[in-house]
């Protein structure tokens, strides 16, 4: 089996971009008994209301991921800021494996802190307060008990606050430069890959560890699949980023 490490997020898959999950379902192909393992790093789908939701396109995706990990592939899958609530009985039919949110990868290239990147978002004060509200124990398992009906309701609220919210200044919508320092000293890396901000890139970083002094590090950023589609490769010591276009 080959080295080659994927990462994906930010597909916000739904039924009204079939172009996406028809790329997903491409990609899969493509990379299918090709790579170790495949990290999907939050905000797989536009929304998530439990894992007892039904419908095609959730039997479609999972059945997919489930052929690409018999095929051979460990798939790795991150909550995000709209899909959080995806749970253990959604990952296994899978074949995937839920994993924290922030987490380190160990590679041949390093160590690699993964996250989905609404963390580091802090200047979103507003957004950092529902974060924390829904992310609470008690107010999940209050939800799922709801009604499907009403949880659909929620999520229609959610998705045009969300909208609304795309609106602020870029400034706050971006990552605090200071928590994203701050997370690599945390775990004293230099090396981090998230998605969430829809600005894919490669930044370099150079800062100083209060323990180990002067650092060169690298954040890289995935984008979101929306006019083409993204994904970082790890292979042969070295983290690249990728975008192409979406089947149409
Ligand atoms: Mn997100």
């Amino acid at each position: 089996m080959s080295k080659r490490i994927l990462f994906i997020s930010d597909l916000h898959l739904e039924e009204s971009r079939p172009d996406i999950t028809r790329t997903l379902l491409q990609f899969l192909d493509i990379n299918s008994g090709n790579c170790a393992a495949l990290y999907i790093l939050g905000d797989l789908f536009e929304s998530w209301i439990g894992d007892d939701e039904q419908s095609l396109l959730i039997d479609e995706i999972t059945s997919a991921l489930r052929g690409f990990h018999v095929a051979g592939s460990s798939i790795y899958l991150m909550h995000g800021n709209r899909d959080f609530l995806i749970g253990d009985n959604f990952a296994k039919r899978c074949g995937a494996e839920l994993i924290e949110d922030p987490c380190i990868l160990k590679t041949e290239t390093g160590h690699i802190v993964l996250l989905h990147g609404d963390t580091l978002c802090t200047d979103d004060l507003e957004y950092m307060q529902f974060r924390a509200q829904v992310r609470q124990q008690v107010w999940k398992q209050e939800f799922l008990a709801k009604p499907l009906d009403d949880r659909r309701a929620f999520a229609q609220e959610a998705r045009q606050a969300s909208q609304k919210a795309a609106t602020k200044n870029n400034f706050i919508m971006d990552v605090n430069e200071q928590a994203v320092l701050d997370l690599l000293n945390q775990f004293q890396e230099n090396m981090m890959l998230h998605g969430h901000t829809h600005r894919p890139g490669v930044h370099e970083l150079a800062f100083t560890s209060p323990i180990n002094g002067q650092i060169i590090g690298q954040r890289i950023v995935l984008g979101d699949w929306n006019n083409k589609a993204w994904y970082a490769e790890a292979q042969d010591k070295e983290i690249s980023l990728h975008s192409f276009d979406l089947v149409s």
